[in-house]
């Protein structure tokens, strides 16, 4: 994949995660933040701010998750993008894109990165937040996204759980970093190593962290007690994904998810949240994931199963759920 080098398109790919045969997942570069009070610059406002995503990122799905169930979805509008044929990173396929804030219309992801910062260099990833008032952009970091969406908007959304309560955040940290190195991590390592060694050392340490969580949620409902937290949405779009995307096209094949009762039941426990469903359209994540110019190199050829039944009951309600 190519990237923006002095803000003009660059097919080289020396900024790859996978340069040297290992993945290693590379630091975003914008980092800044909205806050309630708008001390950052970036005060929290309807209408204001653009989410770019990709139903193909795992990544970026945890900001779409949490457009959901932040109940954001009048005040920050989505706008998806998919990889482009044309080998300009994520493009606009359905057309020209007009940049809110601006008068310019654009066909690729990277003229964005390029029109809230001039000359960067940099990978061009989503997901991405724009500010459309001082036409930069915020954040192209979805854990701190994420961050932003669970408190800066609280003011002017209707009333939802906290996802990071403060007695939790220990726990939360502990769990996002297991998720994070093993999973989050870990799938990309075996799907995307380019090395016998490094492909075997991720799948070992997928899978021993599958196993753990599997042994942890035989405890209790959720991963940090009997509530939802951020941990467990950090976790779901890697889970959602494992047996029609990583065990087929990623080599994560030692197990299926559907192997582990107390990991698959607690996939359809979070799949069944109101509002999920909307932002789990397995197929389209299939269709780019498995496309020529999809992150495995693939063939366009869309496997048709295994077949996961999302909407079957789960068996979670054994545990107590704080509401
Ligand atoms: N820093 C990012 C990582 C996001 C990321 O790696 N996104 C991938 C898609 S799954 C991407 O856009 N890759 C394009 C590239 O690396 O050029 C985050 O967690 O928000």
């Amino acid at each position: 994949m190519g990237h923006l080098l002095d803000g003009a398109w660059s097919f080289e790919d020396h900024l790859s995660e996978t340069a040297t045969g290992k993945y290693i997942k590379k630091p975003s570069q914008f980092r800044n933040a909205i806050t309630a009070d708008g001390s950052s610059g970036h005060p929290a406002e309807a209408g204001r701010y653009v989410l770019y995503s990709s139903i193909a990122c795992p990544w970026a799905h945890r900001t779409a998750l949490y457009r959901v169930i932040k109940k954001l979805e009048d005040i920050i509008p989505l706008v998806n993008t998919e990889q482009s044929p044309a080998e300009q990173g994520w493009a606009f396929v359905d057309g020209a894109h007009n940049v809110p804030g601006t008068d310019q219309t654009v066909n690729f992801l990277h003229a964005i990165y390029a029109l809230g910062e001039p000359d960067c260099t940099t990978r061009v990833t989503v997901p991405l937040l724009w500010d459309s008032k001082t036409c930069t952009i915020v954040s192209n970091e979805s854990s701190e996204i994420i961050r932003m969406f669970n408190t800066e908007f609280a003011a002017i959304a209707e009333p939802t759980p906290d996802y990071y309560p403060d007695p939790l955040r220990d726990q939360i940290e502990v769990m996002n970093k297991k998720i994070l190195d093993g999973i989050n991590n870990g799938v990309n390592g075996s799907g995307r190593s380019k090395t016998q060694d490094a492909y075997e050392e991720s799948i070992e340490l997928l899978f021993t962290t599958l196993d753990e969580m599997e042994d942890h949620l035989s405890q209790q409902r959720y991963l940090c007690g009997d509530t939802q937290t951020e941990a467990d949405w950090r976790l779901y779009p890697n889970l959602i994904r494992f047996d029609p995307i990583y065990y087929v096209g990623y080599k994560c094949n030692l197990r299926h998810l559907e192997d582990y009762p107390n990991l698959s039941n607690y996939l359809r426990d979070l799949y069944q949240t109101p509002g999920i469903e909307s932002v789990s359209d397995i197929y389209s994540m299939k269709r780019q994931v498995f496309s020529a110019n999809g992150p495995i190199g693939a063939n366009g050829v869309v496997p048709l199963g295994p077949v996961v039944d999302l909407t079957r009951p789960h068996d979670r309600d054994r545990f107590a759920h704080a509401a």
